[in-house]
């Protein structure tokens, strides 16, 4: 299990989190995934085995938001 959190600066409101929540959930393989709307950030635990970040990745990207180098 891989646990890590990207910054998604676009992040605003309780929609922001609603929609990337939505989208990185769907993907198998994922754990855990939380928006924190002030931080601005997507904390996330996923199998690493099952899933890459560029997925999960490309899925908050489908949903609009860009994701930050970290
Ligand atoms: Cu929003």
């Amino acid at each position: 299990m891989t646990t890590t959190t990207l910054n998604v600066p676009d992040i605003s409101c309780g929609h922001c989190k609603s929609s990337i929540e939505g989208a990185v959930s769907e993907l198998s393989g994922v754990d855990k995934v939380e928006v924190h709307i002030d931080a601005k950030t997507v904390e996330l635990s996923f199998d690493d085995s099952a899933l890459s970040m560029d997925t999960i990745v490309e899925a908050i990207e489908g949903q609009g938001y860009e994701v930050a180098a970290s």
